[in-house]
């Protein structure tokens, strides 16, 4: 059976971003600051060129145990030997590509509303990317923003790892795990920052924060029988 991988923080290249730096470079300094997984996802990009950045890209994070995944083009990641495939709604198929990559592969899908999610459930995918969350400005044609309670909604409904995509970053991340995702991919956030290493070190430091807080919260809520705020409450004496 495969691990499922870690998701907490999640980063989706965009070297247009990077402020003329190699993307490899902000790849490598932001696994060094905690990244948990890697999406190679480059628009703008000819193919021959795309196959060498993911070649150079798998061959830095499979040294150092961290997923990649290829948005898009489940061709390339066959090529280069990636760990699997992000894929939108108007890519191919989930099952096709599963057919295709086979049931070690990762695969994740873009999840932009309610009944997508919902229509999610049947698929064997190993995690949706929901988004956006908030608005942004790096995907120019991305969806009218879910919101906090659009991602909390999608969460109550949805059986799979859930990361949150869209405007996230330091200021908000905190609130994404709060609604239920299990990790925050960012692109901006990282792959623009003057400094990408401290960048995820700082963003892991907030979504870990609130996954153990919720962890806790979750584990009260379980002695206590269900009901919360019944068990571990500090005063608390019944
Ligand atoms: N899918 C939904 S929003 C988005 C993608 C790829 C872009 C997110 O970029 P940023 O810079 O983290 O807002
Ligand atoms: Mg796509």
């Amino acid at each position: 059976m495969k691990q499922p991988p870690d998701w907490r923080l999640y980063l989706v290249t965009d070297r247009g971003l990077a402020r003329g730096r190699a993307i490899a470079g902000v790849v490598e300094a932001a696994v060094r600051g905690g990244a948990t997984a890697v999406q190679l996802r480059e628009k703008n990009c000819e193919t021959r060129e795309f196959v060498e950045l993911g070649r150079e890209l798998k061959k830095l994070l499979g040294a150092r145990g961290v997923p990649l995944i290829i948005n898009d083009r489940v061709d390339v990641a066959i090529e280069i030997g990636a760990d699997g495939v992000h894929i939108g709604q108007q890519d191919m198929e989930y099952e096709r590509a599963r057919k295709v990559l086979g049931p070690e592969a990762i695969i994740g899908l873009s999840i932009e509303t309610i009944e997508q999610a919902r229509a999610s459930a049947r698929l064997g995918v190993d995690y949706l990317g929901v988004g956006p969350v908030f608005a942004t400005a790096t995907k120019l044609d991305a969806a009218r923003p879910l919101g906090v309670a659009g991602l909390a909604e999608i969460r109550a409904i949805s059986r799979h790892a859930i990361v949150a995509i869209g405007g996230m970053g330091l200021e908000n991340a905190r609130q994404a795990i709060e609604a239920g995702a299990d990790g925050v991919a960012v692109v901006s956030a990282i792959c623009a920052a003057e400094d990408p290493e401290r960048m995820a070190r700082e963003l892991r430091l907030v979504i870990d924060g609130a996954l153990s807080i919720r962890l806790r919260e979750q584990r009260t809520v379980e002695i206590g029988g269900g009901q919360p705020g019944l068990a571990g409450a500090p005063g608390d004496d019944q």
